[in-house]
């Protein structure tokens, strides 16, 4: 019988891609993570790492593997991975984009709505027996608003699409304005923020987009002015945020993702003015099933000397 193909796995993945891992590969679980000595022996004939969206995989793990062929990432987003040691290395990397994109769209709406409505404080008004003593405060209309997306990639146009059916005019900034899109284009995250009710955040993480939205940022929201981020926690200043909060120079955040996941701060959880869901943008049965199928059919293609599904950008 032929020796299955040694690979690493680098974050805790869901049974539906660890079954048909288990079946293709030989599956080393985390033990970068764990016993060094049982690392070391495996090290060498590593041909492959499988992880997720949020997972590191730094230049130093990708020296210590110098059998690895690709790192497969289950998610959309791949800034913990160094592409460019990989690339170096001639390691291709490939991740699962468009398949979520519908989830994560879905969810940056629910947060507006969320937070805007203040449905997680009504649920809390109805089950605490606080209707029969009168209603609740009036809320903030939604439909109509100006939104401002961060990000205009495939989920941010998904973004756009839902919000055109709230009446919302859309803007966005990017890196560069694309003319196929009928929205207007603001040239910085600030300018954007002063011209929009609602300023949702879906551009990558990493160094280039770090702390992008800042105290200078979050002042041009102003106080009328909510902030959703359905990215990556690094994108925010999470200081700068929690201030802008707790002084009400903005109105209210909706969060998906954080700076320390899975650590939230407690002086964000202390807010009334916030929404705080644990990074669940792509967490449904059906997506997760669908990006588990594409990660595992990135590895396939790779062992098969066919064509990559989805490589990341740099790769391609
Ligand atoms: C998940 C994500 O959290 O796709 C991404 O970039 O952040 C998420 O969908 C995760 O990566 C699922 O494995």
């Amino acid at each position: 019988m032929a020796t299955l193909p040694d690979l690493l796995t680098v974050a805790k993945l869901a049974p539906f891609l660890m079954e048909p891992l288990q079946r293709t590969f030989a599956v080393h679980e985390r033990l970068h993570d764990g016993d060094a000595a049982a690392f070391a022996r495996v090290a060498p004939s590593i041909r492959a790492i499988c992880g997720s969206g949020e997972s590191k995989v730094s230049a130093e793990l990708i020296a210590k593997l110098p059998a690895l062929e690709i790192i497969s990432i289950m998610g959309v987003g791949y800034d913990g991975v160094d592409v460019a040691a990989a690339k170096a290395r001639g390691v291709v990397v490939t991740h699962t984009p468009d398949v979520l994109n519908d989830d994560v769209a879905d969810l940056a709406l629910a947060l507006m709505l969320s937070i805007a409505r203040r449905l997680p404080q009504a649920d809390q008004y109805v089950r605490q027996g606080k209707w029969p003593g009168g209603p609740m405060p009036l809320a903030r209309k939604m439909s109509g608003a100006r939104l401002g997306i961060v990000g205009m990639g495939r989920i941010g146009q998904a973004i756009a699409q839902r919000a055109l059916a709230f009446g919302m005019p859309v803007a966005y900034t990017a890196r560069s304005a694309k003319a196929d899109l009928p929205y207007a284009f603001h040239a910085t995250p600030r300018e954007l923020a002063a011209a929009s009710d609602f300023l949702v955040v879906i551009t990558p993480g990493g160094a280039a987009t770090r702390k992008l939205i800042d105290a200078e940022v979050l002042r041009a929201l102003g106080p009328d002015g909510y902030l959703v981020n359905v990215a990556r926690g690094s994108v925010v200043d999470e200081a700068a945020l929690i201030t802008a909060l707790q002084q009400r120079t903005i109105a209210g955040a909706a969060l998906d993702v954080f700076e320390n996941e899975p650590n939230v701060p407690e002086a964000l959880r202390a807010l009334d003015n916030v929404v705080l869901v644990p990074h669940i943008g792509s967490a449904t049965t059906q997506t997760r099933h669908a990006m588990a199928a594409r990660a595992f059919a990135n590895l396939e293609a790779h062992f098969a000397g066919q064509p990559l599904p989805s490589a990341v950008p740099e790769c391609r």
